[in-house]
C-alpha cells in the first residue's frame, strides 16, 4: 500500500456483509455510448469487482431484483420509463433511489447528463465503501457551485511552487506523445469528488504555455480528462502579447493587444473546444498587468473575458494584490483595490478572493471582500497544499479551515449571511442573476507515488472537492468519508483517526501562530519559525510587519485607532472584531496590539495564555503520535510506519516553532516562562542560525 489509490482503492468489503451488497449489484445496466457512459461504466465495474469480488453482469433490461441502472433518460430506456423528476439537476446533479422496475427491485443513478451520472457512481460506489445501507435509497444531490477547479502551481520545467510532492505531475517533455496513465486516475479521483476543472500552470505564469506547441500538449490532457467531466483552464501572463506576440505594448485597451488576445483565444479553443478560461495574477508580487499601462483590473479582466466570450469561456482575476509602495495595512489593499469596481466586471469574470487578506495562513479572519461586491461574482480561492501548514509532513487536516471560513458570517445582508452563501450566489441573487459561483484550491499533487506528499495531505485534496460541491458540509463528516475509503471502516480506527485529524488544525495554530499571530515563518522558504525575519526588499514580507511585538505588547492593531483595517466589515462586524472586549481570541492580535499583561478569558495574562497554546499545540501533537501507535493493527505496515515518522517529524518541529517562538518573544518581553512551562532548550541565537537553502517548494 504505497497510497497511490488515493480513496478509490476498492478494497474486499467483509465477507458478512458483502452478501447484503451484492444483493443490490445483481446486473448493471449502465450504456457505453459516450466516453463519460464508458468511463462510468468502468467505474462501476472496476470498483464492484474489487469490492465485492466481481463486477455484476452488464444487462439491457432488469430481470431480476437487485439490478443497478445508471443513466440518463436519453442514455437509458429504463430511466426514461421510469419518469424520475430530474428537473433542477442541471447537468451536474442526480438522484439514487431505490425503485422498482418491471416489478424487480432496482437502484437507479440518474441524471440529466452524463457528467451527473458520472458523479452519481461515484457516489454509489461510496456508499459500499463506507458500508452504508442500500435499500430504500432516496438522494438527490446538486452542486452548489459551477466551478469546482483545482490551481495548479506548476511550472513549465515541473517545478511546483509551494509543492511539497516531487515535481509536476505534467510530464510536459513527453507530452502530447506520451500521455501518462495517471492522468486517467488523476481524472478519476478528481470526478469521483466532484472537481470539474483543473489550471494547469502556475499563476506566476509563462507565456511559453500560450505558444503552439505547449497548445498541443495542453489539447493532450484535456483530451484525457474530458470524459471525466474536467475543463482544462490556463494562467494567462498578462505579458504575453509582448514575450511571444511581438507587439510593444500589453495595453489591455490597445486595439493591437485585444485583437492578439482574441486571435489567440480563437487558437486556444481550435486545440481544445471546451477551454474553461484563464486564471490571471496580475499587478501583484511583480507580475505584470493592466496597471503597468494606467488602466484598471476591470480594464484588463474584461478584454480576457471578451476574447474568450464568444466561445464561453471564462476569467478568474485573482484579488490577491498588494504592494509594498502602498504604504497602508497589507490586509486592506484588495478590497481598497477591488470594491470601486464591483459591477464593472463582465459577466463571465470571477473575481478569485483567498480566504483570508494575508496569504494561508493557518488562521485568517475571513476576506472583507466576501459580502462587500454584491455585483460581482466572487470565487473561493483555499490552498490546499500547505504552505503555511507544515509542508508535507506535518499532518493537519484542512477541512475545519475551509468550513471555518465558509461558515462565517460577513453579515452584510443580516445574521446569516455566510461566506458560503456569498460564493454560491444565493446572498446577491437581487443583484447578480444567475451568475457564475466557483471555488479554486491550489493543489498539493505531484508526482509522488502518493499524489501528495503524505497520506493524510490526501484528505486535503478530498474535503476541498467535497467542499466545493456543497460548502455547508461538515468537514467531520467528509473526514470520516475519506477515513473509511483510505484505510478502514473499523470503529476502531475510524474514530481515533477522525478524531485526530479534527484536532490537527487547531494544533497546528497553537504551536505555530496562536491568537491571531500570523505571517511568522522562514524567509522565502517559509519553512520553520522565523518570527524575528525583518529587513529584506519588503516590509510586507518580514515577520516583525505582522507582529509588531516591542517590550509593552504584541498584535497588529487593525482597530480604529490603528490600520482600520476592522472597517472593511459589514459594521456589525467591525464593532465586533474593532472591539478588544469582544473580539474572538483567536483572532485577538490579528486585530489588536495589546499590551502582555492583559486579561484573558481564561483568566491568564496574555504572556501566559501564548506560552499555554504554543505549548498545548506541541502536546496534541503528542496525543496523535501515541494514538497513532495504537492504530497500528488496522492498517497495513508500509503506510502506518510512514506516518508514523511523519508525526516525529511534526512532534520534533512543533517543539521548534514553539521553543524559537517563544525564546524570541521573550528577547523581547524580558520576561520568564510561567511555572510549570519548561523553558525553550537553545538560546535564541541558536533558532535564528538555522539556514535552509534547500527547503522546497520556494518560488
Ligand atoms: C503566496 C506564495 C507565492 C504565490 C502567491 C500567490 O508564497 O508563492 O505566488 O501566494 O498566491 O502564498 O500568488
Amino acid at each position: 500500500e504505497d497510497g497511490y489509490e488515493l480513496w478509490l482503492r476498492y478494497r474486499p468489503i467483509e465477507a458478512a456483509r458483502a452478501d447484503g451488497y451484492r444483493a443490490f449489484a445483481t446486473q448493471l445496466l449502465a450504456g457505453a455510448a459516450t466516453p463519460t457512459q464508458a468511463a462510468t461504466r468502468e467505474e462501476l465495474q472496476r470498483g464492484l469487482r474489487g469490492l465485492l469480488g466481481a463486477a455484476p453482469p452488464l444487462a439491457e433490461r432488469v430481470t431480476r431484483d437487485g439490478a443497478l441502472v445508471v443513466g440518463t433518460p436519453a442514455s437509458s430506456p429504463t430511466i426514461a420509463g421510469l419518469r424520475l423528476d430530474t428537473e433542477g439537476l442541471g447537468r451536474e446533479g442526480y438522484l439514487i433511489r431505490s425503485v422498482v422496475v418491471d416489478g424487480r427491485k432496482a437502484t437507479v443513478v440518474a441524471a440529466n447528463d452524463d457528467a451527473g451520472a458520472l458523479y452519481g457512481a461515484f457516489h454509489f460506489l461510496r456508499l459500499l465503501q463506507t458500508r452504508q445501507p442500500l435499500d430504500r435509497l432516496d438522494l438527490r444531490e446538486v452542486p452548489r457551485l459551477k466551478l469546482r477547479v483545482l490551481n495548479h502551481w506548476d511550472n513549465l520545467d515541473r517545478h511546483v511552487e509551494r509543492g511539497y510532492a516531487g515535481e509536476s505531475i505534467w510530464d510536459w517533455h513527453k507530452l502530447p506523445d506520451w500521455r501518462d496513465p495517471r492522468y486517467v486516475d488523476y481524472a478519476r479521483a478528481n470526478a469521483s469528488i466532484g472537481i470539474n476543472g483543473t489550471v494547469l500552470n502556475n499563476v506566476n505564469s509563462n507565456a511559453l504555455i500560450l505558444t503552439p506547441m505547449y497548445l498541443e500538449k495542453v489539447k493532450a490532457l484535456a483530451d484525457v480528462f474530458r470524459p471525466y467531466g474536467i475543463r482544462v483552464y490556463l494562467s494567462a501572463r498578462f505579458s504575453a502579447p509582448r514575450e511571444i506576440g511581438g507587439l510593444g505594448t500589453a495595453d489591455p485597451l490597445d486595439p493591437r493587444v485585444r485583437a492578439w488576445w482574441k486571435a489567440k483565444a480563437d487558437e486556444i479553443y481550435r486545440h481544445v473546444p471546451d477551454f474553461g478560461g484563464f486564471l490571471v495574477k496580475a499587478n501583484s508580487e511583480g507580475q505584470p498587468g493592466p496597471q503597468d499601462y494606467g488602466r484598471s483590473h476591470a480594464d484588463g479582466a474584461n478584454m480576457l473575458a471578451d476574447a474568450v466570450a464568444p466561445h464561453g469561456g471564462v476569467v478568474m482575476w485573482r484579488a490577491f494584490v498588494y504592494s509594498h509602495e502602498t504604504p497602508d495595512d497589507r490586509a486592506k489593499q484588495a478590497y481598497a483595490e477591488f470594491v470601486p469596481l464591483d459591477g464593472r466586471f463582465r459577466p463571465n469574470v470571477m473575481v478569485q478572493v483567498k480566504n483570508g487578506a494575508i496569504d494561508f495562513q493557518p488562521r485568517e479572519p475571513f476576506h472583507p471582500l466576501f459580502g462587500a461586491m454584491p455585483k460581482t461574482p466572487l470565487m473561493m480561492e483555499f490552498q490546499i497544499t500547505k504552505e503555511y501548514l507544515g509542508f508535507a509532513t506535518h499532518l493537519v487536516y484542512l477541512g475545519p479551515l475551509f468550513e471555518e471560513t465558509l461558515r462565517a458570517d460577513t453579515k452584510a445582508k443580516g445574521e446569516g449571511s455566510t461566506v458560503a452563501r456569498v460564493i454560491d450566489g444565493s446572498l446577491h441573487a437581487d443583484t447578480l442573476q444567475d451568475p457564475l459561483t466557483g471555488m479554486a484550491g491550489v493543489a498539493n499533487i505531484g508526482a509522488d507515488r502518493n499524489w501528495s506528499g503524505s497520506h493524510f495531505d490526501q484528505a486535503n485534496w478530498y474535503a476541498y472537492g467535497r467542499l466545493a460541491w456543497n460548502p455547508d458540509a461538515s468537514s467531520k463528516a467528509i473526514a470520516e468519508d475519506w477515513v473509511r475509503m483510505t484505510f478502514s471502516n473499523d470503529p476502531r480506527f475510524v474514530a481515533p483517526a477522525v478524531g485526530m485529524m479534527v484536532a490537527s488544525r487547531e494544533a497546528v495554530v497553537d504551536y505555530m501562530t496562536p491568537l491571531g499571530l500570523h505571517h511568522l515563518m522562514g524567509r522565502g522558504h517559509h519553512y520553520g519559525p522565523g518570527p524575528w525575519v525583518d529587513g529584506g526588499p519588503r516590509a510586507d514580507w518580514t515577520s516583525v510587519y505582522y507582529h509588531r511585538a516591542t517590550r509593552e505588547g504584541i498584535g497588529f492593531d487593525r482597530s480604529a485607532s490603528g490600520s482600520n483595517a476592522v472597517a472593511q466589515y459589514a459594521p456589525a462586524v467591525a464593532a465586533e472584531f474593532g472591539d478588544i472586549a469582544r473580539v474572538p481570541e483567536p483572532f485577538l492580535l490579528w486585530f489588536h496590539h495589546v499590551p502582555w499583561d492583559h486579561r484573558m478569558r481564561s483568566g491568564r495574562t496574555l504572556w501566559h495564555e501564548l506560552v499555554h497554546r504554543y505549548t498545548r499545540g506541541v502536546d496534541e501533537v503528542k496525543k496523535m503520535r501515541a494514538a497513532w501507535d495504537g492504530l497500528a493493527p488496522y492498517v497495513d505496515a508500509e503506510r502506518h510506519r510512514q506516518v508514523a515518522a511523519f508525526l516525529a517529524i511534526q512532534e520534533k518541529e512543533a517543539q521548534w516553532w514553539r521553543d524559537a517562538s517563544l525564546a524570541y518573544w521573550q528577547s523581547l518581553n524580558g520576561r520568564a516562562l510561567p511555572p510549570g512551562y519548561a523553558p525553550p532548550p537553545k538560546p535564541l541565537r541558536y533558532y535564528q542560525s538555522l539556514e535552509f537553502p534547500y527547503a522546497p517548494g520556494n518560488g
